[in-house]
């Protein structure tokens, strides 16, 4: 067991700690104490965040705020201070933190429909409870992480350095991410320009990122905080689309069976228009499919890069798992441009009901 657990302020003393959760960026632990209460621990990954402190502080500054929005107490994470008051603890020079289990709750890999409509509620509310948040007051945990003509310059740089020898390989898919570079500012720009408010964000929003209650399979509460930043509403909404709305997993090999799922992507407009739609503007309603495709090419891009860096970002399990992940992301851009006014319908559609 964690020695680092005897200084936060639990109930009583912990008894047990074991891995939890199938994340893929931090440590996560169950911790059992003698009273019977559970705890998550959590180590946090510093390679990824570079100073955990800011990060602590974003995350403590959103979930006060959440808690006041909220009636079930399991509507937001709790921290759970060390015994010195501080929302963390360094030990070896490793970041640990505490949350109260949530209660009663289940997390799932993967949706149904229905529940691909509920974790789109609960991004919806999450993004709306945050709405009257001042989101620069939050720091930037990965600079420009959605910034994607920074990543284009990021991809311009991996195909140039060609670290594991692999982009003769791979030029169809390089080809394809060039051809799509005069979209990449299209958002970027419209922020520059103050077409598209600064939110709070939080950037993974996938379903694993929600937990639900076990028995009425309605959302709870978001989790996964550390990337909660300053950025924009419709590439939450798009990065949800990029991973939900897909026929088939992030790393399919077989390219057939991955499809954009037109049925999916409505399902989560809807579910995520009911609950924040009011709060956003015009212009970021009509940009949700901007986002949707946004996110998938930044995406896709992203894990060529790294293939070509020699796989030194995204974990793999197997020979070239980044260059099947992005190209599933490629084909669901090259899907997404084959629908896309279907897509603008959908979203006007939708809205025009607000
Ligand atoms: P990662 O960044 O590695 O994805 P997460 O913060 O998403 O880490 O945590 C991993 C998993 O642990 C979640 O998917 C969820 O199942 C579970 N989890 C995290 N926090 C809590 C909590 N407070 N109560 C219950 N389960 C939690
Ligand atoms: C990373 O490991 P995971 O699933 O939490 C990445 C996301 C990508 C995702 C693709 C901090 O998230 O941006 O969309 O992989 N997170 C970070 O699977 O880079
Ligand atoms: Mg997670």
């Amino acid at each position: 067991m964690q020695s680092v657990l005897f200084r936060f302020a639990l109930s009583s003393a912990p008894i047990s700690s074991e891995p939890y959760g199938s994340g893929h960026i931090n440590g996560t632990f169950l911790v059992r104490c003698e009273s019977g209460e559970r705890y998550i621990l959590q180590r946090i990954n510093t390679t990824v965040f570079r100073d955990p402190a800011a990060l602590m502080n974003n995350i403590a500054l959103v979930t006060e705020h959440l808690r006041k929005k909220v009636s079930d107490p399991r509507g937001v994470l709790r921290l759970i201070p060390t015994i010195t008051g501080e929302t963390y603890a360094v030990s070896d020079g490793e970041y640990w933190r505490v949350y109260e289990l949530v209660q009663n709750s289940v997390c799932f890999q993967a949706a149904d429909s229905d529940l691909f409509y509920e974790s789109a509620v609960a991004f919806g509310r999450f993004q709306n409870q945050l709405a009257d948040f001042p989101a620069e007051q939050l720091v930037e945990t990965i600079p420009h992480f959605h910034d994607t003509p920074v990543r284009y310059a990021a991809f311009h740089r991996a195909i140039q350095e060609n670290a594991s020898g692999r982009r003769v390989q791979v030029s169809r898919e390089i080809d394809f991410v060039l051809s799509q570079e005069p979209f990449a500012a299209t958002l970027t720009d419209l922020q520059i320009k103050g077409e598209l408010p600064l939110r709070v964000t939080h950037n993974d929003t996938k379903i694993n990122n929600v937990l639900f209650d076990e028995t009425t399979r309605k959302p709870l509460c978001v989790v996964d905080l550390d990337t909660v930043m300053p950025g924009l509403s419709v590439n939450d909404f798009g990065d949800a689309i990029r991973f939900g709305a897909s026929t088939a997993a992030e790393d399919e090999r077989d390219l057939n069976r991955v499809h954009f799922d037109l049925g999916l992507y409505e399902t989560y407009v809807k579910g995520y228009l009911s609950t924040c739609g009011n709060s956003l503007t015009k212009t970021e309603l009509a940009m949700l499919p901007v986002g949707a495709k946004m996110m998938t090419l930044e995406c896709g891009l992203r894990f060529l890069a790294d293939h070509i860096a020699g796989d030194v970002y995204f974990h793999i399990s197997r020979e070239d798992h980044n260059l099947d992940r992005a190209r599933t992301q490629l084909q669901l851009v090259q899907e997404m441009d084959a629908n896309w006014d279907e897509m603008r319908f959908i979203a006007e559609r939708a809205a025009s009901t607000l």
